[in-house]
């Protein structure tokens, strides 16, 4: 399931196009006065003959997608925009953190996930891309890839350094090896417990921000918050962030001012059992996605707000 991406950034949008229940992001955002952009559905053929390499699957169409969706992000940040893709599966993420970093350069990825989404295609259990993105696109793993078909466009991106994950409790032996080979900043739910997520996004920003400020790429995978809340998805795993530890995560983010382009990934419908947990599945992901460009719990109001005389 890669399902179709989608990317919002000004207007002009139809309920036609409310093909997907995310997409009353929409709604909400221009309710919102949030100027949105719809840049479309992008639609994949099948790939015929896609057989396995190794144990890796769908190769040749996960490649060819996100080749594609790269371009997408690329031309979204060349428009100037803040690029929201709203997945499909994290594999997804492969083309986004591509694109947005062939338009604007060096970037800080805060990853939010239960899983590290870190295997090579040599170390991955499943053989499942959305369980491997961020090992494409960082630097430091490059001569552990592979050759695969349909992923020679790839050019990693992204330094181990500036990558930070929240949330995680689901995390593969090799996995956990590579995350700890590489020294990359790990809050697993553990941390989230010890020092509270307040704590947690205070040191993300230090941590991301003590040299260079970069723009963000948040990469949020819904299975981060916990499956009471979010059950709509392929990989539930319990003992998750609250809904509040959740939102308080896209609030501080978009605080940074820094926020550059946002992933809403494996928010699926179809594994819904019950039309309550298909609701509550889509509207925390659009209360995420609010959060990410500046709704506040505290309340909001327009910069030229006059109260009404008489
Ligand atoms: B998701 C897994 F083995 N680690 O590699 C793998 F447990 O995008 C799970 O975070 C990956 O939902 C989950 O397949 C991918 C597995
Ligand atoms: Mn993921
Ligand atoms: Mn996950
Ligand atoms: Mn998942």
């Amino acid at each position: 399931w890669l399902g179709g991406p989608r990317y919002l950034t000004s207007w002009r949008w139809s309920w036609e196009s409310l093909t997907h229940p995310v997409c009353l992001t929409f709604s909400v955002f221009v309710s919102a006065g949030c100027a949105v952009k719809d840049y479309g559905n992008l639609v994949f053929e099948e790939v015929v003959d896609d057989e396995p390499i190794g144990r890796v699957k769908h190769v040749r169409a996960v490649g060819s997608a996100n080749q594609r969706l790269s371009e997408a992000v690329h031309a979204v940040k060349r428009d100037g925009h803040t690029s929201v893709m709203l997945g499909g599966d994290h594999s997804l993420a492969i083309g986004s953190i591509h694109g947005h970093s062939a338009a604007v350069g060096e970037l800080s990825v805060i990853w939010v996930d239960a899983h590290a989404d870190i295997n090579t295609p040599l170390t991955s259990p499943t053989g499942n891309i959305h369980g491997q993105s961020m090992s494409y696109v960082l630097r430091e793993l490059q001569s552990k890839i592979p050759v695969l078909p349909n992923f020679s466009w790839i050019r990693p991106c992204v330094s181990a350094k500036d990558l930070v994950y929240i949330g995680l409790r689901d995390v593969d032996p090799e996995e956990h090896y590579i995350l700890k080979l590489l020294g990359v900043k790990v809050f697993s739910m553990s941390e989230v417990d010890q020092l509270g997520i307040a704590r947690v996004m205070e040191e993300t920003c230090d941590y991301l921000f003590s040299k260079v400020k970069k723009p963000i790429h948040l990469s949020y995978d819904i299975d981060a918050i916990d499956p009471s809340v979010t059950p709509a998805t392929g990989t539930p795993v319990v003992g998750g962030l609250t809904y509040r530890e959740g939102v308080y995560i896209t609030e501080q983010v978009c605080q940074t001012g820094l926020l550059s382009a946002v992933d809403m990934v494996e928010v699926n419908p179809l594994r819904g059992q019950t039309e309550e947990e298909v609701q509550s599945t889509v509207s925390t992901a659009v209360d995420l996605l609010c959060g990410c460009f500046g709704r506040l719990r505290e309340g909001n109001h327009p910069s030229d707000y006059r109260l009404p005389e008489e």
